[in-house]
């Protein structure tokens, strides 16, 4: 099984996460993003990352390959198995995808990406704005989602990791959720951070790209 993409993608990270919880071992190949092989529209039709290849199977987004993952290696589940859960879960999942991540990404994009690897200045007032006006929104909705207590349905699922990916990527831009205004939230991260599976993924993370993380 490759695993193909680059090692701080949140959507990477979701992936790597479902493959070490269901115990596939994986290579991982990188690409990344803006620098991609010419050939990389071939399975990758929207020029995204990752991409999973599994034998003669090759999936790009992670949504699709973490859905073909729990299907085709079904222990251990990494979606519930009630199918009104099983609907929430995927919402939440593509809650943490787009909304979440778009604005998640701001601090690590301007803090990390661009000072790290394009020698240029973070832009702190984008980061404000976004901080300040827009995730407080979404930290609300997200407040009233995760439980007070463990994982959001019970055992560890493809939503749990999604809610918090984006996350860690902020964090890594020194970004920290407040824990007096989102206390359940706030919880929650840590708990997903805290999860042997995701440890270990970020542990390979942290060794991968320990000279951008300091
Ligand atoms: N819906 C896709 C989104 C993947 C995505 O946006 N990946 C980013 C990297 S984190 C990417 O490849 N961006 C390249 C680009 O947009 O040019 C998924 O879940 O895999």
């Amino acid at each position: 099984m490759k695993l193909i993409g680059a090692h701080l993608s949140p959507y990477v990270r979701k992936v790597a996460t479902i493959l070490t919880i269901k115990g596939i071992s994986y290579e991982p190949e990188v690409v990344i993003p803006g620098m991609m092989p010419d050939d990389f529209i071939e399975i990758s039709p929207l020029l995204k990352i990752p991409v999973l290849v599994d034998g003669e199977v090759t999936l790009p987004d992670s949504s699709v390959i973490c859905e073909y993952l729990n299907e085709k290696y079904p222990e251990p589940a990494t979606m519930p198995s009630d199918v009104a859960e099983r609907a929430r879960a995927r919402f939440l999942e593509e809650y943490g995808d787009t909304r979440l991540l778009e604005y998640m990404s701001v601090p690590f994009i301007e803090n990390v990406v661009k000072p790290g690897l394009r020698n240029e200045q973070p832009d702190e007032d984008r980061v404000r704005r976004v901080v300040h006006e827009m995730l407080p929104g979404a930290l609300d909705y997200l407040e009233s989602q995760v439980p007070a207590q463990g994982f959001l349905f019970g055992d560890f699922s493809t939503a749990d990791i999604a809610l918090v990916s984006p996350t860690i990527n902020a964090g890594l831009g020194g970004y920290t959720v407040d824990a007096g205004r989102w206390p359940r939230y706030a919880g929650f991260v840590e708990r997903v951070k805290a999860f042997p599976p995701v440890v270990a993924v970020l542990q390979a993370e942290q060794e991968a790209m320990g000279s951008l993380l300091g």
